[in-house]
């Protein structure tokens, strides 16, 4: 019987080694892919699948168990008896599945954990950057990803971002540092990663619904400290992220080093007005290094908190490698922000249209209703099981007028009678193909010159649309039809 102890390389002999996909999406495609390659026996079980990927498998030989029941589920997998089973992020922990195979021995990892045995494919193993939190995770992935590739270095983004880490890894560009965004579904099933460096960014509700308490939301994310080897990286203004790096172990001779929007202190990096500045990775602590400053920012139209938050959360980690001042301000000069992350869509008779539809939770929407003073906001879809109420208290003062969408409306209602009972709102009850035509024929009756129509809806997409792109490419084309038509 193989031991898994053994396989610690891509050149160990994983032939024959049987294992369990159990998702069917990218990352389990890119697991049973992988694990042929290697000469595994594999095994898909999914509920359900892409027709095309399912076509790839039968090509490969590479047995899929597509829509069973769960009893049949589990009859093959106790006869085909798995030493592992790579589990999909998206599948919730509960599954009678999993409990079964660990019953019958087998360890449960995800793509993550493979793909850090893997690691050596191309010679010398890749150097991981971890990158996790609630907001910002994505931004900050391809900000370093950025700053390391203007420092010479062979980096790319992966994980959680969406492309696959085992694509990353049998990639023939053999990267020298992958910098690893990671879910916390991706994180409460990982095992053993040991990054040179690794960052929480905040904090905040998102995601109950699949953990079950914020407890074991956070408990999940700490795990990415855990064997830091060269820096930990945390919020100073989200003091759970600092002790989650003081409770982390295996990170002896690890910097902890904070990331702020204010002024830093010592082994900080921060904004000293539009500057960012490094006081963490210079030879004299009573001094500060210039990093940047805003007007390296210029492809982007918006500079909240939020991204001066992420600029310094990546500048640290950058440096944290060597990475000089130059090469960080020529990544920033280069940096455009994804879509649908405070996205101006339209500025027309000094109305601003925004499209913030990346804000799936409300610690993301807060960082777009801190950015404007008086917001026609678009909000609601999936609340994911957390409480809107505190961020219709917070942000009250600027919101002049609010559009209720999506399915779980009723909470957002009632957020707005408790909590902000002087601000008038409407809802919105019409289905995905007119939704956003609706939203916006209202938002216009209501703005005038000085507004913003911000689309933050602090929930996620999937009760009407596809996900937050979707969302937000329906947004940016009701505004197109609808707005920019008739009046110019
Ligand atoms: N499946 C089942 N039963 C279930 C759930 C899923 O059988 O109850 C199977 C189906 O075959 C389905 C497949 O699993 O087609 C989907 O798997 P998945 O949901 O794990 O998604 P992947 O396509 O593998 O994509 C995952 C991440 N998805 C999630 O965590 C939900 C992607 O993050 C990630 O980019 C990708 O791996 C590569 O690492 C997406 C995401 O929404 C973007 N992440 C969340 C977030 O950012 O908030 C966590």
């Amino acid at each position: 019987m193989k031991k898994l102890d053994e396989l610690t390389s891509w050149s160990s002999d994983w032939s024959e080694l049987r294992v369990v996909v159990y998702g069917l999406g990218v990352s389990g495609f890119s697991a049973a892919d992988t694990l042929h390659e290697l000469g595994a026996r594999v095994l898909v079980v999914a509920d359900k699948a892409d027709e095309k990927l399912l076509e790839v498998l039968e090509v490969l030989g590479v047995e899929a168990l597509v829509g069973a029941e769960e009893q049949i589920q589990l009859d093959r997998l106790n006869s085909f008896n798995p030493e592992l089973l790579i589990v999909s992020p998206g599948i919730r922990p509960e599954r009678p599945l999993l409990a079964e195979a660990t019953a019958l021995g087998a360890q449960v990892w995800t793509d993550i954990d493979l793909a850090w045995r893997l690691r050596d494919k191309h010679g010398m193993p890749s150097n991981w950057i971890c990158v996790t939190g609630t907001n910002g995770k994505t931004t900050v992935t391809q900000l370093v990803e950025a700053m390391l590739i203007s420092a010479g270095i062979r980096a790319v983004a992966c994980g959680n971002i969406g492309t696959p880490i085992l694509d990353v890894v049998r990639d023939p560009a053999a990267f020298e540092v992958l910098v690893v965004e990671l879910s916390s579904f991706q994180l409460h099933y990982q095992n053993e990663l040991a990054p040179i460096v690794s960052a929480v960014l905040n904090i905040a509700d998102d995601h109950l619904d699949w953990h079950g308490s914020l407890e074991a939301y956070t408990e999940a994310k700490a795990k990415i400290y855990n064997n830091t080897s060269i820096c930990c990286v945390y919020n100073a203004g989200d003091s759970v992220t600092e002790k989650l790096v003081s409770k982390s172990h295996g990170t002896e001779n690890a910097q902890a080093v904070g990331f702020t929007v204010n002024t830093p202190m010592p082994n900080e990096i921060g904004w000293v007005e539009d500057i960012l500045v490094d006081r963490a990775f210079i030879d004299d602590p009573s001094e500060a290094q210039e990093l940047a400053t805003f007007a390296d920012l210029k492809k982007i139209p918006v500079i909240s908190p939020h991204l001066m938050a992420n600029v310094a959360a990546a500048a640290a980690m950058a440096r944290a490698v060597g990475v000089q001042p130059l090469e960080i301000q020529n990544a920033l000069q280069g940096f455009t922000l994804d879509a649908h992350r405070i996205e101006l869509v339209l500025d027309q008779d000094g109305i601003r249209w925004i499209d913030d539809s990346k804000a799936t939770n409300p610690h993301a929407a807060a960082a777009a209703l801190a950015s404007f003073d008086s917001v026609i906001w678009i909000v609601g879809g999936l609340l994911k099981g957390v409480d809107i109420a505190p961020l219709v208290e917070k942000y009250s003062a600027r919101i002049k007028f609010a559009i209720i969408v999506g399915v779980d409306r009723e909470p957002v209602v009632e957020a707005f009678r408790t909590m902000a009972p002087n601000i008038p709102f409407v809802e919105i009850t019409d289905s995905k193909e007119s939704v956003m035509n609706a939203v916006i024929d209202i938002a216009k009756t209501h703005a005038v010159s000085g507004d913003v129509v911000l689309l933050a809806p602090a929930a996620a997409s999937m009760d009407q649309f596809i996900d937050y792109a979707d969302r937000g490419t329906a947004f940016v084309k009701a505004i197109e039809q609808g707005v920019r038509n008739t009046n110019g």
